[in-house]
């Protein structure tokens, strides 16, 4: 185990598995351009190490991301939020649905505007029971970014997401369960330790095809149904011939654990 970033995002290994916590405690770890080239940084060095199985995202303190610091766009010389959209909340969505591996997110407080999309971009997001999710751009006159429109509706229907969306009040993690907008809402006194077996046991299950899961998913929203089962087909046919395939099927013939290694 070694932490190897300093400041605004920290890196930590256990096993296979790579944490990266945003780390602005004191601003609930909103989002400035550093922040957000050091995690975009921390992303892609995780997607380049092949030891790397599972990437858990989390924040330091009492909050997991407050979106953008409202303080750096204000004043003289501020950079404009169009520009902070293209360059930086937008090349951030596409990398966390582009990862390589499977990617939690680890929600131990509040996650707003862009945190919350961030959060949920992730493929699966356990919140602890204090935690809420927040799409507060409406009381700052904005839209949800960061993957905003596209996520909630899918999530949540329409009627959720605009309900989250136009009024932007908190929701707490057990009503974003009951709603579909997270895959687990646990004791805050358990989130760490649920959510580090649960990467661990996708770390040890075959991630190509994990990886291969959301893209297909995500690829399907835009197909019909004749579609999407020939995309299915072409991935099969691809993953059946891949090491991982052979070893699951071999191992459960054999009776014994299989041992996954394909990225
Ligand atoms: O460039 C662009 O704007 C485009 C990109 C947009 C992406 C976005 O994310 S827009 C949405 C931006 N985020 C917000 O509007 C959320 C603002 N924050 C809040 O509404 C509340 O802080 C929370 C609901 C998140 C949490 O409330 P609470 O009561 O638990 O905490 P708090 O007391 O409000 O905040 C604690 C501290 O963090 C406080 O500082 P202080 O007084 O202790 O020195 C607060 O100012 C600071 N903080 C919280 N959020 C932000 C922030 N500082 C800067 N920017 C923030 N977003």
């Amino acid at each position: 185990m070694s932490d190897t970033h300093a400041a605004t995002v920290l890196v930590r290994d256990e096993g296979a598995v790579r944490t990266i916590t945003l780390n602005r405690p004191q601003a609930l770890n909103s989002f400035t351009v550093p922040m957000h080239q050091a995690l975009r940084a921390a992303l892609a060095q995780a997607a380049d190490t092949p030891s790397v199985r599972c990437v858990v995202m989390t924040g330091a303190g009492r909050g997991f991301c407050a979106g953008q610091d409202l303080s750096e766009v204000m004043g003289e010389g501020a950079p404009s939020v169009g520009d902070l959209v293209a360059e930086h909340y937008k090349p951030l969505a596409l990398q966390v649905s582009r990862m390589p591996v499977p990617v939690i997110a680890a929600v131990n407080g509040v996650a707003a505007g862009a945190g919350a999309n961030l959060a949920l971009s992730c493929d699966l997001v356990v919140a602890a029971e204090s935690a809420a999710f927040v799409q507060a751009f409406s009381k700052i006159g904005l839209v949800p970014d960061c993957g905003g429109t596209w996520l909630l509706p899918r999530l949540v229907g329409r009627a959720n997401a605009l309900g989250l969306a136009l009024i932007g009040d908190k929701l707490g993690a057990a009503q974003a369960k009951s709603l579909g907008l997270i895959w687990q809402c646990v004791p805050d006194a358990d989130l760490v330790t649920t959510v580090q077996a649960l990467a661990a046991k996708l770390a040890s299950m075959p991630v190509k095809a994990l990886v291969a899961t959301r893209l297909a998913m995500d690829a399907a929203q835009q197909m019909n149904l004749e579609e999407a089962l020939s995309h299915e087909g072409r991935l099969q046919a691809d993953l059946a011939v891949a090491h991982d395939c052979r070893e699951g099927m071999a191992a459960f013939l054999a009776k014994r654990a299989p041992v996954f290694t394909d990225r």
